[in-house]
């Protein structure tokens, strides 16, 4: 780990940033339940455990007053009608934000709380996207045959609260209709 302030650059391609720690492969195999189209889930997973997205980390402590950054590529596909995503998650410590920063791809973040409002924002290649604190968020590729490339910048201390996903899902899918990209209620959400 780094003891000095330091530089790094970001991808211009779908490749890592020029500094990085840890780099997490998250599989289909990954996602049981996450997916609405639970038939085409397993089908597609009978026939290959699909690379679905990577992160690649700048290792911190995990304390408040440092940053957790890196680069997040989610690679291009679908389930069934749903575009491939992450898993999604709130901050352990709910009263953390996130920046991300788009750079490559276009997508879409999936957002609530646990107040039920919900939203989606589009990413767009140059643009920033700022999660307010208390926001779970999920990144959504709707390209074709395109990554989506992002880079992300929270608090040491957030933490991930994975469970709660796991176990409702989101409320909002994004979903190809026609061609396009549809923002759908999700008829599996369930509170708690
Ligand atoms: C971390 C931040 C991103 C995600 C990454 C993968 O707080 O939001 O680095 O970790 O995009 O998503 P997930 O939901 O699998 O952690
Ligand atoms: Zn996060």
């Amino acid at each position: 780990m780094q003891n000095q302030p330091f530089t790094f650059q970001l991808p211009k391609d779908a490749n890592p940033p020029s500094v990085w720690d840890n780099h997490i492969t998250r599989r289909l195999s990954s996602m049981k339940g996450q997916y609405l189209d639970q038939a085409a889930y397993e089908a597609m997973l009978a026939q290959d455990d699909t690379l679905l997205y990577e992160v690649y980390e700048i290792q911190r402590p995990h304390v408040v007053g440092e940053f957790l950054q890196g680069v997040s590529i989610v690679h291009p596909g679908k389930v069934g009608d749903e575009y491939f995503m992450t898993k999604g998650h709130y901050h352990e410590v709910l009263e953390t934000g996130e920046v991300y920063y788009c750079l490559k791809g276009q997508g879409m973040m999936v957002m609530e709380t646990p107040e039920g409002d919900w939203c989606v924002q589009e990413f767009r290649p140059g643009e920033v996207l700022y999660v307010l604190p208390r926001w779970a968020h999920r990144s959504v590729n709707t390209s074709r045959d395109e990554d989506l490339v992002f880079f992300f910048a929270y608090p040491g201390n957030a933490g991930h609260n994975y469970g709660t996903i796991e176990r409702q899902g989101f409320r909002k899918l994004v979903i190809e209709q026609n061609g396009q990209p549809a923002i759908v209620d999700n008829p599996r959400w369930k509170q708690g």
